[in-house]
């Protein structure tokens, strides 16, 4: 059964999760471990079925994903404009042929949708995507997520959520969540780094702020998150910050940053999650595929580590130059949980280097890896590559291990891979706060 955890007294006999292993058993015993241990996805863009269209699925969704509307403009001489004229069909063929019928689907973005449909027993070269829209059309929504999770190995996904989204707010006002394998998180992007676009939102929802968030504006953004953690009960509060965030600085960001919103996650026992190294719109014609990343400066985390030692820091970070110093900084600040590889670092190669670096610096004190799906079916192929990756990684651990002389269990294998993919984040958030 996926996600169990297994106790040394549930076996016994040779094949006990207690025996030794043989150098030789290892790689098999960690891939049987992470093929039958569920995850927590403790960072998407997935909604919820109560969500209604927000939460996208199906081939279109799919295939207009912005990774391969960046790959799209490479191979193919459509210009952004004329492809943002297109209705979503057409949008979906222009990318089936370019990236799929005129080339080899060798990148990670496209080599994702042939999974996809492979899993689903649907052709991979088809000519147009007729049986595959059938097929996602024809599937009762909440049995394709089950199936989908189980497909992915995953129990659980955590969704992203902004109180100031009008389409998300009406269903957070009106019931809310309900599906116990979606989590919520207070996304605060537009009050943290967009303040000056967005003020007047909460002034229109009562909450007495002003534009530079002086005078009452601080309590008034207190009584606002406490207001949206009744609704929301989220696992943390999170935000995506540019390569160029300092902490400490004058800017109305720190201002809300230190004085409302980490006071706030303080006070309900929540995880503030930072994304560091977006460089937002370096080609607005592309839309949500035009940001770019940029190597952030790692003193920020520090001051925010140490000035806050009561505040518990989830960090992902998009430069490959800053993931080694974030090793270096967890092992300063134990209120630090280095997460993920997240968007132009969820690569398999680079996902392979963050891995083992992070396993040679921080042991299993780490959370490897969450997906970032936007569309429902892409947890499938996201979480199997990055099993594929973790075998290798995690075997090569084990392996260095065994030759220092330390043999190794099934058990062994089945806590660190608990940890790393389950525990870690339970005990960070409510999850395992009662
Ligand atoms: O800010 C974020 O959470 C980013 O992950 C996304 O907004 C980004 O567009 C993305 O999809 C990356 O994978
Ligand atoms: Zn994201």
């Amino acid at each position: 059964m996926r996600g169990a955890s297994v106790k040394p007294s549930d076996l016994n006999g040779e094949t006990s999760s207690v025996a030794l292993l043989s150098r030789d058993q290892i790689s098999s015993a960690v891939e049987d471990v992470l093929s039958s241990t569920d995850f927590i996805d403790i960072h998407t863009h997935l909604f919820a079925p109560e969500f209604g269209k927000l939460g996208l699925r199906g081939i279109d969704e799919l295939l207009t994903y912005h990774y391969l509307e960046a790959e799209l403009f490479r191979s193919s001489p459509i210009r952004p404009e004329q492809y943002w004229a297109l209705s979503k069909q057409e949008q979906a063929d222009a990318i089936w042929r370019a990236l799929f019928i005129e080339n080899s689907p060798i990148s990670e973005a496209t080599r994702g949708i042939v999974a996809v449909l492979q899993a689903f027993g649907l052709p991979t070269n088809a000519p147009d995507l007729r049986e595959a829209r059938a097929f996602f059309e024809a599937q009762p929504e909440e049995a394709h997520v089950r199936r989908v999770f189980q497909l992915a190995g995953i129990s659980e996904v955590v969704m992203t959520n902004d109180p100031l989204d009008p389409a998300e707010s009406s269903v957070w006002m009106n019931g809310g969540l309900k599906d116990r394998q979606f989590h919520a998180v207070l996304r605060l992007d537009r009050i943290l780094w967009g303040w000056s676009r967005h003020w007047e939102v909460l002034v229109s929802q009562g909450y007495a702020v002003d534009e530079h968030a002086s005078g009452n504006s601080v309590n008034e953004i207190r009584r606002f998150l406490a207001d949206w953690c009744k609704r929301m009960r989220p696992l943390y509060m999170a935000v995506s910050l540019e390569d160029t965030f300092r902490f400490p600085d004058e800017s109305t960001t720190n201002k809300i940053l230190s004085k409302a919103v980490l006071p706030s996650c303080q006070e309900f026992g929540l995880p503030m999650s930072l994304m560091i190294g977006v460089r937002r719109q370096v080609n607005p014609a592309i839309r949500l595929a035009g940001d770019a990343v940029g190597r952030a400066d790692l003193r920020a985390v520090e001051h925010l580590c140490r000035s806050f030692p009561a505040n518990r820091f989830l960090v992902s970070l998009l430069s490959r130059e800053n993931q080694h110093e974030l090793c270096v900084y967890a092992r300063k600040f134990s209120n630090l949980m280095p997460f993920g590889c997240w968007w132009f670092m969820n690569n398999g190669s680079i996902v392979e280097e963050i891995t083992r670096e992070r396993i040679e610096m921080l042991g299993t004190s780490f959370i490897p890896q969450h997906s970032d799906a936007r569309v429902l079916e892409q947890v499938i192929y996201k979480w199997r590559n990055t099993r594929v990756i973790l075998a290798k990684t995690l075997t090569h651990a084990y392996r260095l291990l065994d030759a220092d002389g330390r043999g190794l269990t099934r058990f062994d294998i089945q806590r660190d891979v608990n940890r790393l993919f389950r525990t870690n984040f339970e005990h960070w958030t409510r999850l395992q706060q009662g």
